[in-house]
């Protein structure tokens, strides 16, 4: 096990690692920005090193100064969090190469899944559903076209290094599926290095539907059932729950199955996310693997009773699953929303500063993950997720009831925050019913934005 780990991230992730560490007796090592200096992770570890600038490439994605951290500090594994370098092969390599455990997957099962196109050939081959579409990325407008025509439209083209909803575009017919596809290649190109796009069906109005996965070194691999990450704004994603109430036992055993078939077929050995697209008649698709911890993992906590982080830092030792498939158990429903420093009514605009008045929810069923406190400056250089509130109950109408109750005690002030926008969706029937698709925040909800 593990002697000392260093924390390569910030907020409210750090916390939670921070405190998986505590609990396992592991001594933790903080690297903090000049515009974190006050923030709760540097407090709460046992050591912390300034490692540079505000900005993320100068710090949070400063692999030189992560990696003198970690040796001055002597440190025997690196936790990545979310984000920033997470799911960095490269920094992967680097770690191991220093002889430090990179906490998270192999290098080698990074690279595959950042490869959307060879992720996707590698999930056909092993019989999971994929959907129809090029084979390969796209090399000319007559290859785009014909692809087209074959899957008819509409259609969406995706850079093969995007993910995450980044670089994706909605074509409907032949004119705009040609300009579209310069504009991919040429963003594609900026964004990520890299040009390759495929095209493949437009599903209207799916679900969002991700199976965890957690994996050891020795060649065990079982799932923790699903996340429901329907509600999503822009790709943000707003609110996650699990289980689904799209997903009976049946079909959780059936794309269970073929989430463990695609990590084992990737080589994979630490929790992971396989997303699949659930389609109004039940058909399902998978679209990509997250190869990280996600921000939602604490819905999966609540209903398995595992602690995630935990689990994937024993993998990383390189310690077996103590659990089997068949121990794994669904109880209950938790759901969470994410609390971001974001003007819902402005575009979803970043609203740093400082907090003044503070009161966060407790009581049953109450579960916060944060970083801030009273007092607490909201820096203007990172993602504005202040807290993520999870309410759990053993019906999901139960913990639907814990969260309209907990959102009403929850105050930060004088920042804007989504918290307005929650109690809006939790008091909106249509999500109570549970009868949403991905459109739900763009088209359902009336933001009353300005614009
Ligand atoms: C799609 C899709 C429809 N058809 N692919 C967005 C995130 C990324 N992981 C994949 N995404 C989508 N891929 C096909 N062929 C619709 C989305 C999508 C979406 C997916 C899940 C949750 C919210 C979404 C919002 C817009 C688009």
């Amino acid at each position: 096990m593990f002697s000392k780990i260093l924390i390569a991230n910030r907020g409210e992730i750090a916390v939670r690692v921070i405190r998986a560490c505590k609990e396992m007796n592991i001594r933790t090592v903080a690297v903090y920005s000049e515009a974190d200096r006050t923030s709760l992770h540097v407090r709460l570890a046992d050591e912390a090193i300034c490692i540079g600038g505000p900005k993320a490439e100068q710090s949070y994605l400063n692999i030189p100064a992560i990696i003198s951290a970690a040796e001055i500090a002597d440190v025997d594994g690196i936790h990545p969090g979310y984000g920033f370098l997470s799911q960095n092969a490269h920094f992967a390599e680097i770690c191991e190469s220093c002889n430090i455990t990179f906490i998270g997957p192999s290098a080698q099962s990074i690279r595959l899944m950042g490869d959307k196109i060879a992720a996707k050939d590698l999930m056909r081959k092993s019989g999971i559903p994929i959907i129809p579409g090029s084979m390969s990325a796209i090399r000319d407008k007559d290859d785009a076209l014909k692809t087209a025509r074959r899957i008819q439209y509409p259609v969406i083209i995706k850079a093969a290094a995007g993910g995450g909803g980044r670089g994706m575009r909605v074509c409907h017919n032949d004119v705009r599926l040609i300009s579209a596809l310069m504009t991919c290649q040429t963003e594609a190109e900026a964004s990520f290095g890299n040009a390759d796009v495929f095209v493949e069906k437009y599903i209207q109005e799916p679900r969002h539907i991700e199976f965890q996965i957690l994996a050891d070194k020795n060649g065990h691999t079982i799932h923790l059932g699903e996340r429901d990450c329907t509600v999503q704004r822009r790709h943000q994603k707003l609110i996650e729950e699990s289980p689904s109430p799209a997903v009976d036992a049946k079909l959780r055993r059936k794309m269970g199955e073929l989430a463990v078939r695609g990590a084992k077929a990737a080589n994979y050995a630490s929790v992971g996310t396989v997303e699949f697209l659930l389609d109004k008649d039940g058909s399902f698709y998978f679209i990509e693997m997250n190869t990280r911890i996600q921000v939602e993992h604490p819905v999966t906590e609540m209903v398995t009773g595992l602690d995630l982080i935990k689990e994937q830092i024993r993998v990383a030792a390189g310690e077996s699953l103590g659990i089997k498939q068949d121990e794994v158990t669904i109880r209950g429903w938790a759901i969470e929303t994410r609390i971001n420093a974001e003007d819902p009514t402005n575009g979803f605009s970043p609203c740093p500063g400082r907090i003044l008045q503070y009161h966060e929810p407790g009581g049953r069923g109450v579960r916060m993950d944060t970083h801030v406190y009273a007092g607490y400056e909201v820096p203007p250089f990172y993602d504005s997720l202040l807290a993520k509130l999870i309410t759990t109950g053993e019906t999901r109408l139960d913990a639907i009831h814990v969260m309209q109750r907990a959102l009403e005690e929850f105050q930060i002030e004088p920042l804007r925050t989504t918290i307005a926008l929650h109690r809006q969706i939790f008091s909106d029937p249509t999500f109570i019913r549970g009868q949403i698709s991905t459109d739900y925040i763009d088209r359902q909800l009336q933001l009353g934005e300005s614009e």
